[in-house]
């Protein structure tokens, strides 16, 4: 055994890490549902929203967990990996899910594709697919896929998909640069930020194309819905005879998609459901009482 020593953690040195707000174990989950599904964490990143994650995990119980791809980024990876105390307790709370007995099934995306050669193995418990049919409580059935693999498709503009709000104020600079170089030189004013208006339209259309292609590959395998990620945008519709469902991200808008005993399924915006420091006794009363299972 002597010769596995370097397998054993040590203790850290120096002062301890500041301890973060987060408490890692809750008494027990105050809600209860049959499916959650997230997406887009993009984990090992500054914009993973970690710690609300990590709390929603902790809060929220259920028989299936879905992780819809880009759960971890790979390609950040390649850049500047950043991992904090808030990320770890992610992962610790998947974890104890499925010890608990939560089946979690992780559909790898194009961030996190590195997964994607391990599709149909078993990895801590954690079943890893290309894709997955989810049967609802009421009996409907859904494609689980993150989406990306119809990047292709949509085949204009996806670079527009991954265009942010900071690259939109970037560009905003930009055009005021611009716009004094050509004043310099004489030439006649040209809106970068018009461009750019233009280019918002056509990631408008972009998701609405995303929508639609989504939508055909659950009909063409004659299924009810489709559940994806990839577009950090959380929405349920019905499109024709097919239900669109995205789960959103864990980067801005912080959102799950939640489905009930009874098949119901909604968007959860965690964000949104947290108390504020005052109204906290009361919320926590009143989440007390479990719904069942
Ligand atoms: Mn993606």
């Amino acid at each position: 055994m002597a010769g596995f020593a370097w397998l054993v953690p040590r203790a850290p040195k120096g002062p301890k890490p500041p301890r973060s707000r987060y408490t890692p174990h809750p008494e027990q989950p105050s809600r209860y549902h049959r499916t959650i599904f997230i997406s887009d964490t993009h984990l090992g990143t500054r914009g993973c929203k970690a710690e609300l994650l990590a709390d929603f995990l902790a809060r929220n119980a259920c028989q299936t967990l879905y992780l819809v791809g880009d759960i971890i980024d790979g390609w950040q990876l390649k850049r500047r990996w950043h991992w904090s105390e808030s990320q770890n307790h992610v992962v610790n709370e998947i974890l104890r899910k499925v010890d608990e007995g939560t089946r979690v099934i992780l559909i790898p995306g194009n961030h996190d594709e590195f997964l994607r050669p391990y599709c149909g193995r078993t990895y801590a418990g954690i079943e890893v697919s290309l894709e997955h049919v989810h049967e609802t409580a009421d009996g409907r059935r859904l494609l689980v896929i993150h989406g990306d693999q119809f990047d292709g498709v949509i085949s204009f503009a996806n670079w527009l998909a991954r265009l942010g709000s900071w690259a939109y104020d970037r560009a905003l600079q930009l055009n005021e640069m611009v716009h004094s170089v050509r004043r310099g030189l004489g030439l006649p004013y040209w809106s970068l930020s018009a461009w750019l208006k233009h280019a918002v339209k056509d990631a408008v259309e972009y998701v609405c194309r995303f929508e639609q292609v989504l939508a055909r590959a659950a009909e063409r395998q004659a299924l009810d819905g489709v559940v994806c990620g990839h577009i950090h945008q959380a929405q349920i519709k019905q499109l024709g005879k097919v239900l669109y469902l995205n789960t959103g991200d864990w980067v801005e808008s912080c959102t799950a998609l939640v489905e009930d005993a009874r098949g119901h399924l909604e968007i959860v915006r965690w964000a949104a459901c947290l108390p504020t420091p005052a109204s906290r006794g009361a919320k926590v009363a009143r989440e007390a009482a479990p719904l069942p299972a």
